[in-house]
């Protein structure tokens, strides 16, 4: 069959991201025979919808896959939906290819399937991995049947993300990294985080000598060196983010990388290899500062490992941010004066702070508060919710204002909107290349120094 994937997402904050999970879809299609193409609407701006519909008549696919990313950018007050976005995607390709089944996928469309098939009357929709689940499903749409939703089932298409259906120069020159990813799956359940939906709660490790090569091939097709490894918690297991560094040191591949670290059981040795290997820099899923926030958000450590890993990523020589959530359960004026006095005590590089815990289906967060009767059938949508614990929600702007005001390497989404867009654009123009936060980083210890 003829098909069409097609990557909707156009968001270019914090950077233009390359659309792995299009990528993965599509190879697994080709791999099954099928004839397959990928639009990607990420540089197309307002055009996109023209594009899409050249592409489509040119085509002329039998499926329409349709990868949604984001839900929203999560960033409370000011929170932007994409379903607008979603809506033109679709009347463009019921336009321009009305004969054409319509597949919804992507972890936008895991998170809340049944009310984004329903939304964009799409023909079909698959959650959670898409690899094996889309193949079968095409299967069946040729024989003329295929369920409405499919449960996607935890597993990898054999050869990796189609690469060479993207145009990944443009995403290193104007994204400043591409992207990688060596394991899915995470085993924590976090109150409110949808990662162990998306992904499964059992690490599923992906073949390394894959990832690196596909590294390799970045490497010498556009030159890129700077990679964001994109596994939701690479130092779990352990075992396997060694056997990837020590595969990259075997290599002798000069890269520069940044991942996603949980502070539990995280252990300074693999801090030190992975900066052998190339990493220069590290965010830690945080989220507070003080021990009732923590065990209100159900974290696995505690302010004690936050202190270690801080002090460790230091001596091992990596720049290191905090993502951090104000607001969550169990937040009080204490806690949240807390937590800004320990990040100012561990001087992190930056600090990623959203303010109020949107909410999603299935999680445990949404399911507590179900329970208590607080969110109703149906409450939790398309259109963002954020949870705020009741003891701050009167002025927690205010209090992110104030304390972001007066310290640089603060970040807030969802107050500091475009503040800095035009500032980072300008940068990556000029060749700034890995996370821009490691490059504030460096500029604002030099103002510091002065
Ligand atoms: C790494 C990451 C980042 C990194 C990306 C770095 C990089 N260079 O790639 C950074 C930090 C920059 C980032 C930023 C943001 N992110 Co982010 N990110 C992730 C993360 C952890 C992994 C994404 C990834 O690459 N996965 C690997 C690929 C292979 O998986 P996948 O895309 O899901 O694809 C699979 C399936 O979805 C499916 N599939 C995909 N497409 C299709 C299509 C069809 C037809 C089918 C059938 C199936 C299918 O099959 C694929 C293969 O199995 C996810 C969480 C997660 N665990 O998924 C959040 C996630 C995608 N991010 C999210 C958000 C919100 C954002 C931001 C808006 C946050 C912000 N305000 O800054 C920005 C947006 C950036 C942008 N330009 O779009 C949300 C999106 C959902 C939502 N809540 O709206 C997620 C899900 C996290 C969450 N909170 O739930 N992110
Ligand atoms: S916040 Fe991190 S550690 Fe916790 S469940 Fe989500 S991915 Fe896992």
């Amino acid at each position: 069959m003829r098909v069409l994937v097609v990557a909707a997402n156009q968001e270019h904050k914090p950077d233009p991201v390359v659309p792995l999970g299009a990528a993965c879809v599509a190879a697994a299609a080709r791999d099954a025979g099928h004839t397959v193409a990928l639009y990607d609407a990420c540089f197309a701006g307002e055009r996109f919808e023209s594009q899409l519909q050249h592409e489509l008549r040119c085509f002329r696919p039998e499926v329409v896959g349709l990868s949604m990313r984001n839900v929203d950018d999560v960033a409370w007050p000011a929170a932007k939906s994409y379903l607008p976005h979603y809506r033109n995607c679709v009347a463009a390709i019921r336009r321009a290819a009305p004969g054409a089944k319509l597949v919804l996928g992507g972890s936008a469309f895991t998170l809340l399937p049944g009310q984004y098939l329903d939304e964009l009357a799409a023909d079909h929709g698959v959650t959670g991995a898409g690899e094996v689940a889309f193949v079968d499903l095409l299967q069946q749409v040729q024989a003329g049947s295929g369920p409405r939703l499919v449960q996607g089932r935890w597993g990898h298409g054999a050869s990796g993300p189609a690469l060479d259906l993207l145009d990944l120069g443009a995403y290193y020159r104007h994204g400043g990294a591409l992207n990688v990813q060596t394991r899915r799956g995470c085993p924590f359940s976090c109150a409110y985080c949808t990662y162990p939906l998306l992904e499964g709660t059992r690490p599923q490790l992906l073949d390394i000598d894959s990832a690196i090569h596909q590294l390799e091939r970045a490497r010498r097709d556009c030159g890129a060196m700077h990679f964001f490894v994109v596994d939701n918690t690479f130092n779990h297991p352990a075992s396997h983010a060694v056997a990837f560094c020590e595969a990259l040191l075997a290599r002798g591949i000069d890269l520069r990388w940044t991942a996603y670290l949980s502070p539990a059981k995280l252990q300074p040795a693999l801090l030190h290899l992975m900066a052998r290997a190339g990493c220069t820099s590290v965010e830690f899923g945080t989220d507070a500062g003080h021990a009732a926030t923590l065990a209100g958000l159900d974290k696995s450590f505690g302010v004690h490992e936050i202190r270690q890993v801080s002090t460790a990523a230091r001596a091992a020589g990596l720049k290191f941010a905090h993502s951090l959530i104000l607001g969550g359960p169990g937040e009080t004026t204490e806690t949240l004066a807390a937590t800004v006095k320990l990040m100012d005590e561990l001087t992190p590089d930056a600090v990623f702070a959203m303010l109020g815990v949107r909410l999603y289906p299935g999680t445990p967060l949404a399911q507590r508060l179900a329970a208590q009767g607080l969110v109703g059938p149906g409450g939790i949508g398309l259109q963002p919710s954020f949870f705020i614990s009741e003891a701050v929600s009167d002025g927690l702007v205010e209090f992110a204002t104030a304390v972001a005001a007066d310290r640089p390497r603060w970040y807030l989404p969802g107050l500091h909107g475009e503040k800095y867009a035009r500032f980072w654009k300008r940068k990556r123009t000029h060749g700034a290349r890995g996370p821009l936060w490691e490059l504030m980083s460096e500029q604002t210890s030099t103002l510091e120094a002065r």
